[in-house]
């Protein structure tokens, strides 16, 4: 057996957690011959809530589970963390502006970024869950200026996986059979899902769908999927977010399959048109711990024009924190 290897998670007693740190323990994220120890930060008040959630996971008794530790201190969840999954945030309430949400999220991810700096391996990587997941994504790596810019990542993999789904079910292929989706740009409902690079069967996908299916369906259910699942569950997707908050971790740590590509959010050195610093969704490949992102693709107009939104939207956060002063 390996060492273990050390997994922060933050919002543990949260919906994505409950299904997150049970799927970690079983190991589905680093493979079936890799010990973890589990770290989980979470606020006082759900303390209560957490230790049930650590009950359970001792009574599932998995073998994979070297150790399970709850705090409410960043300085000591992060301790020596290999992987940081940073999933806990908070939730837009009543009368809450989008800044006072900036505002409040800032706080926690500037803060929590600092001490990643301070406790964690040097082999740490960060996925950033937390809404808002780019940005929080920003103002962590801005307060960890120490830690190399490309261990930052936000989750845009759920979009990625909805705009798969929805491929398999226009075209009737299994999603093991389609490759190369792309998702552009921030997550939120201006994301850019992209069939253009898709490959279905070995079929390029442009050939199998109309354009107006792409623009009329497609992007609009997968960008509004989200609030579809609010609708019909009465609660924000959970069990799919922490699958995709697995499948992200998974693909980064070992590797993307060969002749495939996923989409991930990291900070752009000013690929693709988007302005260097801001933390944008980009087809990458990954091979032993690290992402490339796949450059040199043709961009569809369609798809230019909606990433040139999303960008404006990640620009306008970045201000909008920037002038909090947390960039
Ligand atoms: P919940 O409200 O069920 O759980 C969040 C948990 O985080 C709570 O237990 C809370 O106490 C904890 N928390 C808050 N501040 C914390 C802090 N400073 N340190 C540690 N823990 C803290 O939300 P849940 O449904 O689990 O969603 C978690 C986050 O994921 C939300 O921001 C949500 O918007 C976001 N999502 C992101 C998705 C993505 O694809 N990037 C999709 C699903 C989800 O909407």
């Amino acid at each position: 057996m390996r060492a273990p290897v050390t997994i922060a998670v933050t919002g543990g007693a949260g919906q994505i957690g409950y299904q997150l740190l049970f799927r970690i323990a079983a190991g589905d994220m680093l493979g079936p011959g890799q010990p973890v120890r589990l770290r989980i930060l979470e606020v006082e008040q759900a303390m209560p809530a957490l230790e049930g959630v650590v009950m359970e996971l001792h009574d599932a008794a998995f073998p994979l589970l070297a150790s399970v530790d709850t705090t409410a201190d960043a300085s000591v969840a992060f301790e020596g963390a290999d992987h940081a999954l940073l999933v806990g945030a908070r939730p837009r309430g009543p009368g809450m502006e989008r800044g006072d949400l900036l505002a409040a999220n800032g706080a926690i991810f500037a803060a929590q970024g600092r001490a990643i700096q301070e406790r964690a391996s040097d082999r740490i990587r960060i996925t950033v869950t937390g809404n808002p997941a780019n940005t929080n994504a920003l103002i962590a790596a801005a307060a960890a200026p120490d830690i190399p810019r490309e261990r930052f990542s936000a989750l845009t993999r759920l979009d990625h996986n909805r705009a798969i789904a929805q491929l398999s079910a226009k075209t009737g292929v299994a999603v093991a059979d389609i490759r190369r989706m792309i998702v552009w740009g921030n997550h939120s409902a201006t994301q850019v899902p992209d069939v253009t690079h898709a490959v279905v069967a070995g079929r390029p996908a442009v050939e199998l769908v109309e354009r107006s299916w792409v623009r009329e369906a497609f992007v609009p259910t997968v960008a509004n999927r989200g609030a579809a699942i609010i609708e019909a569950r009465g609660a924000s997707s959970a069990a799919s977010a922490a699958s995709a908050t697995i499948d992200h971790v998974r693909s980064w740590a070992l590797g993307t399959p060969e002749g495939d590509w996923t989409s991930m959010s990291v900070l752009s050195s000013g690929e693709y048109g988007v302005p260097e610093g801001l933390v944008s969704s980009f087809p990458v490949t990954c091979a032993d711990g690290e992402w490339s992102l796949v450059e040199g693709l043709e961009l569809d107009p369609d798809v230019r024009a909606q990433l040139d939104r999303s960008i404006a939207e990640l620009a306008d956060e970045g201000e909008q924190v920037r002038a909090l002063g947390l960039l």
